[in-house]
């Protein structure tokens, strides 16, 4: 392994790295260019370099000569290629640690003072241990380093949805990708001049040592502390350590709600804009369901769709009594197996300039990037993502490590809304919950009002994929999308919701979809990607009471008719199959959300409620339930 770094040294081959006296010699013009003027931030971070002990301390402003200098810094010790210019401008090369390749949810802990306020779904220790045992790994763990001083903004500084961090790390690679993904430099130091709060992110790669790694989050202190860890979800601290953990702590407290949900405008031939979060678990195509492309037929229409966020929302009860969302990113940070021009010609367009790409494979021939799935042709004179040489047309294993990644600018986004950079963020009409369920779950269906809403939320499942550590294709229970993600104990966090129900007088409508029910050869049956729009409007359509529905035991559904088919090579057999709901499976689907439930003493009453009222429903004596079902007034 690599001393500085502790990446194999494999990934390095062939180019040149820097001892530590040249590394001395690298100057910041910036270097002491910048402070904030706030005694608690110098405070804080006084004490965090007394502990971890580095060389120099560098602020980051975020301007492009500073981010000019650490990208050619990173070339030089060798921690980033630079990619064909010509290609790929501003586009840089990166590769983890083998082992250190996903978010590790084992290793995330929520230290509260009582185990309780963790919850049953969370690892917990006492915050005072945890304290204890991370500062000895901190001690000396950045001497001969640079600590960077990373002030950045979540939201649009001045919102006030907007919350401000401070990320201190020794890792170039990290600075950069922030740079990315948060609102880095003077909007976050002109806050915290007027005395603003923040997150204080402490982040060191240390020694990579996979088992000494932590992502620890201290709610009640407003604190992460992450260590040994180099791979995105871990220790980009703005992403989901503050957005939604800390932020879903906030936002309990504070009456709004973080939420790990795309936000994506529908625009009509009227030119008039609907908005619509989904909540998806990590790498089940919110990504691509964000900047999704309407088929030829809608486009010709004048249908547009705009992307607001891929990942995570924010939301709050506006003055109109409406749900108001915006997305705290500035950008994305994608699965990039699987992003091809017909899956998502936005997110590559997205990923042309300015990108950061990790554990990719690379194309030897002409220094560009690759990925299983990127193209028809597979890459023949490359190197994987652990930097062997690699030809698709002879190797079994894969290129790009199933969880690789692109960090891009949203500004890239040839579909980019409008309101990205609003202040107030967007009105949601429809929330939507979702996953992988090869057979369970139909195509959509529509929750009877709020609280079934949250039900339907609390009550998801789906196929475990590669984004985080632990096998995949495993069905789990993981409620709203939040399972890795809540920064407190579920069952509150169900009450929050519920108590949010209260305080919307207009608020949005709920559905549940599944993209990813098979056939009985295991196929998917419904085409997915750009065609998902004529379910989306089948929800705005409910929205705004301009279609009926049917009543089924799980919810309200389409009548098969109401789906727009135009265009697309599905018979009415295969709608109904896609609508169909299998009772037998239900049972157990309910069996399976009670035990879930049962692990909270505490679960609020209405869930407890809405699920009597299901198994009520599951015991119709029927053997189609939609038989049983009837037309109800809109
Ligand atoms: C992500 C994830 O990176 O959910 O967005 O893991
Ligand atoms: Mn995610």
């Amino acid at each position: 392994m690599c001393p500085d770094t502790g990446k194999a040294e494999a990934g390095h081959r062939g180019r040149k790295r820097l001892n530590a006296e040249e590394n001395e010699r690298v100057h910041f013009k910036e270097e002491n260019k910048m402070t904030i003027n706030n005694q608690a931030v110098e405070t804080w971070i006084g004490e965090m370099a007394e502990m971890t002990r580095p060389d120099r301390i560098v602020y980051i402003d975020g301007s492009k000569e500073q981010i000019e200098e650490l990208r050619e810094l990173a070339v030089r010790t060798g921690e980033m290629i630079r990619l064909n210019q010509e290609l790929l401008p501003d586009c840089y090369y990166y590769r983890t640690s083998p082992k250190d390749v996903a978010r590790d949810e084992k290793r995330t802990l929520i230290c509260t003072k009582t185990r309780e306020e963790a919850g049953p779904t969370n690892n917990w220790t006492d915050p005072q241990e945890m304290y204890a045992k991370m500062k000895k790994l901190y001690q000396g763990c950045m001497k001969g380093r640079t600590m960077y001083v990373i002030p950045f903004s979540m939201g649009v500084p001045g919102s006030p949805f907007a919350k401000i961090g401070i990320e201190l790390t020794d890792s170039v690679y990290v600075v950069l990708n922030m740079c990315i993904m948060t609102r880095v430099g003077a909007g976050a130091v002109r806050l915290l001049e007027e005395g603003a709060d923040f997150t204080r992110c402490l982040h060191s790669k240390a020694d990579l040592n996979e088992n000494e790694k932590y992502i620890v989050h201290f709610p009640e202190d407003n604190a992460i502390w992450s260590i040994n860890s180099a791979y995105g979800g871990n220790v980009l601290l703005g992403k989901k350590c503050l957005a939604l953990r800390i932020a879903s702590f906030m936002g309990r407290n504070e009456g709004w709600m973080a939420e790990h949900m795309l936000i994506l405008g529908i625009e009509n031939p009227q030119g008039e804009v609907k908005y619509i979060c989904a909540a998806f678990p990590s790498a089940c195509g919110k990504t691509n369901l964000a900047m999704l492309i309407p088929p030829e037929l809608y486009r010709k229409q004048g249908y547009k769709v705009w992307t607001v966020g891929d990942d995570i929302a924010w939301l709050r009860v506006g003055e109109d009594g409406r749900l108001w969302a915006v997305n705290p990113e500035n950008g994305f940070f994608g699965v990039a197996p699987g992003t091809n021009d017909r899956s998502n010609p936005n997110a590559l367009a997205t990923t042309k300039r300015g990108t950061i790409f990790t554990n990719v494979a690379r194309n030897l021939d002409n220094n560009t990037v690759w990925w299983e799935r990127l193209d028809k042709e597979p890459l023949v004179n490359g190197e994987d993502w652990l930097g062997r040489p690699w030809n698709g047309r002879e190797s079994e294993e894969k290129g790009a490590h199933p969880n690789s990644r692109f960090t891009a600018p949203a500004e890239n986004c040839p579909c980019v809304s409008s309101e990205f950079n609003s202040l107030t963020g967007v009105p949601i009409s429809a929330i939507v919950f979702g996953g992988r369920r090869a057979k369970t779950e139909p195509l959509v269906y529509e929750a009877r009002n709020w609280n079934h809403g949250v039900f339907m939320g609390a009550s998801m499942s789906s196929e475990t994929t590669a984004a985080a550590n632990g096998a995949v294709g495993v069905v789990r229970h993981d409620p709203m999308a939040m399972l890795p993600f809540c920064g407190y104990n579920m069952a509150d966090y169900f009450r929050h919701w519920l108590e949010m129900g209260r305080q919307v007088t207009d608020p949005p409508k709920f559905f549940h979809v599944n993209w990813f029910r098979t056939d009985e050869e295991g196929a998917f049956i419904w085409p997915g990607f750009g065609e998902n729009l004529r379910v989306l409007l089948w929800m705005l359509d409910r929205c705004e009471h301009k279609v009926s529905a049917v009543k089924s035991p799980i919810g309200f559904q389409p009548d098969p008719r109401d789906i727009d088919l135009t265009g697309l090579d599905i018979a009415p057999e295969t709608m109904k199959k896609l609508l169909s709901i299998n009772l037998d499976i239900w049972k157990d689907e309910a069996a399976g959300i009670e035990t879930f439930f049962s692990q909270f003493p505490d679960l609020p009453k209405e869930l407890a409620e809405e699920l009597t009222t299901l198994k009520k429903n599951l015991l119709i004596p029927t053997a189609n339930p939609r038989n049983a079902s009837s037309s109800i007034a809109v």
